[in-house]
């Protein structure tokens, strides 16, 4: 227990670290030029260990910075996100780290063109392992659309959610490092969109096994006129993306996205902000009900 929290930070304050998020973005060695895709990620995986009916995991905490969780391999990479953040964390230490983290993929977002996601802070951050979550609650790419639903109805969504919640992947890439997978889904990783939707739908995905016993699926536009010497591009999708279009109650959501870019907004939008908000309690007036064992929290 904190004997004596800091009082809720002022507007002005938020914008500060926002403004730091922002500048950070343009990371011209890293990836496909920024931060924002695995800042999106870490929020993420930072709650996407929630269970509803017990009440465990959620986006408070900020678990990942111990091994129990951070080493999770499901969380490969993650380390990268962290580390851009820590200089934020440093400049204005009054924040914790589990709202850095959930604030910062909400900036990027609206940096990578995407929509506005409310957030409200108050997370705690946990000072040891007790209530990490055990491993194996995110989800595994390599299965379907049963695998979906067992694990994002655990977290208290729905099959119009899973489908929003999935169109993130028009962002960032996958890692042969990481996750064993390897490319992009779209061709502009770091501007969001409903592209994901839409070449869901139209493209001729055809399976491909890697390398390392992996199965993806794969499109190469044979119509893009090459320079000489140059490899096609190859934009990909995981087994849980291409379920999306083989479970009609999926489908209907996909379709509607790809059409209805504004839609897709509206509802990433919402559903975004649900998943920050998977595991805080807050009282009537928006103050979050602190936890034992973790410190950070305001003073109303
Ligand atoms: Fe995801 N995601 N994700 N994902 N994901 C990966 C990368 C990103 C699954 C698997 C993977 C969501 C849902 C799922 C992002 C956001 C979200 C990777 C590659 C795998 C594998 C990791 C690597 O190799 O570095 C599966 C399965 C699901 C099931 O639904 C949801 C929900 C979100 C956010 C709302 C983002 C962003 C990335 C890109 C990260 C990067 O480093 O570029």
């Amino acid at each position: 227990m904190v004997p004596n929290p800091p009082s809720a930070p002022s507007d002005a304050q938020l914008d500060q670290v926002k403004e730091a998020v922002r500048a950070l973005l343009h990371q011209p060695d890293y990836d496909d030029g920024s931060a924002g895709p695995i800042l999106v990620r870490l929020a993420w995986h930072s709650a996407g260990t929630y269970c509803a009916t017990t009440n465990t995991g959620g986006s408070n905490g900020a678990g990942m910075r111990y091994e129990q969780e951070g080493g999770d391999p499901a969380n490969a990479g993650l380390q990268h996100a962290r580390a851009f953040l820590e200089p934020i964390k440093k400049r204005f230490p009054w924040i914790t780290y589990a709202d850095l983290w959930t604030l910062a993929a909400t900036v990027a977002i609206k940096e990578m063109g995407g929509p506005e996601v409310t957030w409200s802070g108050g997370r705690t951050d946990f000072t040891d392992e007790s209530k990490i979550p055990p491993r194996g609650r995110l989800p595994d790419a390599a299965q379907g659309a049963d695998h979906l639903r067992f694990i994002f109805y655990r977290m208290g969504f729905n099959d119009q959610e899973i489908v929003a919640l999935s169109g993130a992947h028009n962002l960032g890439r996958c890692h042969s490092e990481n996750s064993g997978f390897e490319g992009k889904w779209v061709n502009q990783p770091t501007r969001f969109s409903n592209q994901y939707f839409k070449l869901l739908l139209v493209n001729d995905w055809k399976k491909k096994k890697l390398d390392n016993g992996l199965e993806q699926f794969v499109y190469v536009d044979e119509e893009v006129e090459l320079e000489d010497n140059e490899e096609p591009e190859e934009l990909m999708m995981l087994p849980t993306d291409i379920s999306l279009l083989s479970d009609p109650k999926f489908k209907i959501w996909v379709e509607r996205y790809a059409e209805d870019k504004d839609l897709f907004f509206d509802h990433f939008s919402r559903v975004f902000a649900k998943l920050l908000e998977l595991g805080i309690r807050r009282d009537a007036s928006g103050k979050v009900v602190n936890d034992e064992n973790t410190e950070g929290g305001y003073r109303s």
